[in-house]
């Protein structure tokens, strides 16, 4: 059997590496995965989605993200190892495929793939987009300002020089813009939107571009209590959660702020690990560990959400 080369789950991937794994997992995979091309990234390259579950009529859905930072490798890495475990785990663990047989999770491995191939190439703590702007010679906007929830109003910046930079408009972005366009056109199916970053160890649901409260706060801050607890049982990580603006910081245009204003009651930023030890640069030997703990977080949101 032919493997994509070179890819191993409990190594960082790049985007080559990536790319084919896309294809292959699908093609090896026919009836849990199928793949489709959201949009183009800046430089033109194909943002691939992954569809995963049993084909079934009226499924719920869960969205799920990696590498809008592109300096943050384990987010990635987690997207596909949640594929792996997925299409592994199948009709051999009752919870996985009960979890499959109901609902579909859209998993998206890389949002910003320019960024991510630059920081293999170029410059390996660089975080924003790779578009340009005409009046600088600065480059990229950081994904993660501009969505438009509060868009640039706190905690982002108008300057293209700064890796905080908002971009000249909400959705400017055409990494953003193919995000925004697939969950608004899927809003009917989509039941939780879930972004992974690094690193801090936070469970972090909105509000970020304001201190107002999450019309189901109290929810939320449940079912974080509960996640969290989950995923520290297998190997005592401790993560905290809460609201963005007070448990992080506050900044406007993030997507999880915008993916619960279009509705999805079940949004959530991770920042996986460490605390700052290595911070972006988390080596390869945590992956297995960091992933596997992710995935207990993971599986319990999606039952809860099939629960509710
Ligand atoms: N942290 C997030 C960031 O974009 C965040 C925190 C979450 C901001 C949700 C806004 C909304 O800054 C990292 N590590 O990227
Ligand atoms: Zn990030």
């Amino acid at each position: 059997r032919v493997r994509a080369s070179g890819h191993s789950y409990e190594k960082y991937n790049n985007w080559e590496t990536i790319e084919a794994w896309t294809q292959q997992v699908a093609t090896e995979n026919p009836d849990l995965i199928s793949r489709s091309v959201i949009g183009t990234t800046f430089e033109g390259r194909a943002m691939y989605l992954l569809k995963v579950g049993k084909a079934g009529p009226n499924k719920p859905a869960i969205f799920m993200d990696c590498g809008f930072h592109a300096r943050e490798w384990i987010s990635p890495a987690f997207c596909q190892w949640f594929v792996r475990e997925s299409v592994r785990t199948y009709g051999r663990e009752i919870h996985m495929t009960e979890l499959l047989d109901k609902l579909d999770f859209y998993v998206l491995p890389v949002l910003n793939i320019d960024g991510y191939i630059y920081t293999w190439t170029k410059n390996r703590m660089w975080r924003k987009t790779r578009s340009t702007h005409a009046g600088s010679s600065c480059i990229g906007t950081d994904p993660n300002r501009n969505f438009d929830a509060g868009w640039c109003e706190i905690g982002a910046s108008r300057s293209p020089c700064d890796d905080t930079y908002c971009g000249p408009a909400a959705e400017s972005e055409t990494e953003t813009k193919a995000l925004a366009d697939f969950i608004r056109d899927n809003l009917s199916s989509i039941k939780a939107y879930l972004t992974i970053h690094s690193y801090s160890q936070m469970m972090l649901y909105p509000y970020s571009y304001d201190y107002k409260l999450a019309e189901n706060n109290v929810e939320l801050n449940a079912l974080a209590k509960a996640t969290v607890k989950e995923l520290a049982s297998l190997h005592g990580t401790k993560y905290t959660y809460g609201p963005g603006a007070t448990t992080i910081y506050p900044a406007a245009g993030g997507s999880d702020d915008w993916a619960y204003d279009q509705g999805i009651k079940y949004s959530f930023t991770f920042e996986l690990r460490d605390k700052g030890r290595y911070g972006f640069l988390l080596p390869e030997s945590k992956i297995r560990a960091t992933c596997e703990e992710t995935m207990l977080a993971i599986k319990y949101i999606a039952n809860y959400v099939l629960e509710h």
